[in-house]
């Protein structure tokens, strides 16, 4: 029994450094952003927090299993036992403390990661319509009156305000690597800021199933490392032959296209987000 209780032992060990070093390489290394790092110190806190009822939980599990086993022959038999306010306080008061812990960490992450709070920084922020359509980002800069399909770029360090909406069904706008997601619900605005700490291509796609055709969601992010190769990429995009200036055009890119390639507008109707909001409005 002893050495089954010794494998028992070795095989949790394993599966839990494993799973620690899944999450480590999976959520913690890539920090690319001030709200996924503040994310990642959130997870982290709260996986260590919980961490101090499910070991004892499963250790005991096993501990109780081998000990009241009937072949253990050094059992106690103890039929007169009825409780023990040691146990009974210990097993009341360790959870009221971590709940209570967890409640002010949420409570208070809740309110600093707001999707809809701005970013304080030096730079000024930009801001990005987005539109999610089948099965395709619209990507819309209505400062610069230029837009793009699946693919969206800013310089690093730039606080990003996004105003999402859809031009079909809900989707979920999310960068993993940049942290929050959000919702895309059509007649209806959402916010969210991001800022990216680092220069690079990131992936971006819907985390909300949204229909055939929706693995093929995806777009790029590129984060420019000055504002110099910024507006180069937005003069790259004015050359495009294409434009957006009215909702005929935005109807014409709506008909379904799956797997659809990267492409730019040089000319976009600054106000097309709102349009797109209002078209799903009654009064209209
Ligand atoms: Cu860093």
């Amino acid at each position: 029994m002893i050495k089954n209780f010794n494998i028992l032992i070795f095989i949790f060990f394993v599966f839990f450094v494993f799973i620690v070093s899944e999450i480590r390489s999976k959520i913690f290394i890539h920090n690319y952003s001030y709200i996924r790092e503040e994310e990642n110190h959130l997870i982290f806190i709260l996986f260590f927090t919980m961490l101090f009822v499910i070991i004892p939980v499963i250790f005991m599990t096993i501990y109780f299993s081998y000990k009241y086993n009937e072949n253990n022959k050094n059992k106690i038999y103890n039929p007169n036992w009825k409780d023990s306010y040691i146990i009974e306080s210990i097993i009341w008061i360790l959870p009221i403390i971590i709940i209570f812990f967890l409640s002010i960490i949420s409570i208070n992450s809740t309110k600093s990661l707001d999707p809809r709070k701005n970013i304080n920084s030096i730079n000024k922020t930009i801001e990005i319509d987005v539109v999610s359509l089948d099965w395709c980002w619209l990507f819309i800069y209505p400062n610069h009156k230029i837009a793009t399909i699946n693919e969206v770029s800013f310089p690093i360090n730039t606080p990003i305000k996004f105003n999402l909406t859809s031009g079909t069904v809900m989707n979920s706008f999310f960068i993993p690597n940049l942290g929050s997601q959000i919702y895309t619900m059509p007649g209806a605005k959402t916010k969210l800021y991001l800022i990216a700490n680092h220069s690079g291509i990131y992936k971006g796609f819907s985390s909300n199933y949204s229909g055939n055709g929706f693995s093929g969601m995806k777009f790029s992010v590129i984060v420019f490392e000055n504002n110099n190769k910024f507006f180069n990429w937005i003069k790259d995009v004015k050359k495009s032959k294409n434009s957006l200036e009215n909702m005929n055009n935005f109807y014409n890119l709506q008909i379904n296209r799956k797997n659809r390639e990267i492409e730019y507008f040089s000319n976009v109707c600054p106000n097309l987000l709102n349009n797109v909001i209002s078209k799903f409005n009654c009064i209209n």
